[in-house]
This record gives structure tokens, C-alpha cells and sequence, in this order.
């Protein structure tokens, strides 16, 4: 029994060391340089928007293909969904907090609203040239230039609330 305890506590301590060697690889592999925004400016992009949130000074962004190459490698939108304990909200909150906890950007925000006529949480992407509607289930993204709805996977997506964090 003592050596079994042993087993799993040495595969839980690699387990540990293997996901902070591979995320420190991952950062230093992007040579991210973010432009800094002050959030008051960047919430002002989002007067058509019924609420938003946003619960710090500065926000940290790059442009839109550094975006998109991060994106590409994230792995949130392989995640299996699970009806409550993995869904719509769970994936749009890991995407945001991966962001900042990987790679130091918090302009990546939560949007509660529709797709359809169903309840939907989704992501909005402040970058440093554009801003992004992304469905994280699959990677999918639209331009958002005003108003509080954007046409995606053929869906309407509406917006009533985001929040940056
Ligand atoms: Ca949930």
C-alpha cells in the first residue's frame, strides 16, 4: 500500500513538472509583445452592447494573427462538451482564463447572449487591430463592428452581456 502511494504521488509531482515545462514552452514559442489599452477606451468599442463588465485598469492585446496562430494551437475547442459541467459558459471562461493565465492577455472577454433562440455564452477578442466574435467550441470567428449581434456558422449570435476580466 505504501509503495502504491509512492506510485501516485510521483506520477502526480511528473505530472505537475510536465505541464509547467510544456507551458513555459508554449509561451516562449509565440514571443508575445502586448500593446497596452486602458480599459475605459477599450469598453467604449462596445456602446451597442445592453451591459458589459470589466474588472481591471489596463488590458493586455496583440494583433489579430498572433491572435489567430494562438488560437490554432489552443486545444480548448477539442475539449469534450458535457451537458452543465463542460458547457457553453465552461468552455467561453477556460478559452478567457487560458489566455491570461498562458500568455499574459486579458482581452480576450465572455459574452452572454443567443445563438438562435437558445441561451449561448461565446468569446470577444479586443486585439490591437480588430475585434473578433469566437465561438470556442470551434474555433470559428467574425469580425464585430457594432451593434450587438454578428452572424456566425450561419447562426445569429446576440449579445447582452460581456465581461472582461
Ligand atoms: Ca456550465
Amino acid at each position: 500500500m505504501a509503495k502504491e502511494q509512492d506510485v501516485s504521488l510521483l506520477g502526480r509531482r511528473l505530472a505537475v513538472s510536465l505541464l509547467k515545462v510544456g507551458a513555459s514552452l508554449l509561451k516562449s514559442s509565440f514571443n508575445i509583445e502586448p500593446e497596452i489599452i486602458v480599459g475605459q477606451e477599450m469598453v467604449r468599442k462596445f456602446q451597442d452592447i445592453p451591459s458589459i463588465s470589466y474588472s481591471d485598469r489596463q488590458y493586455y492585446s496583440i494583433p489579430l494573427a498572433k491572435w489567430k496562430e494562438i488560437i490554432d494551437v489552443d486545444w480548448t475547442n477539442h475539449k469534450k462538451y458535457i451537458v452543465d459541467r463542460f458547457d457553453c459558459d465552461n468552455f467561453s471562461f477556460y478559452f478567457a482564463s487560458s489566455m491570461a493565465m498562458q500568455f499574459g492577455l486579458n482581452t480576450c472577454g465572455v459574452a452572454y447572449g443567443k445563438m438562435g433562440d437558445e441561451g449561448h455564452a461565446f468569446n470577444v477578442i479586443y486585439a490591437t487591430d480588430g475585434i473578433k466574435i469566437l465561438e470556442p467550441q470551434t474555433d470559428d470567428w467574425v469580425d464585430y463592428t457594432g451593434g450587438n449581434s454578428v452572424t456566425l456558422r450561419g447562426k445569429t449570435y446576440s449579445i447582452n452581456w460581456i465581461i472582461f476580466f
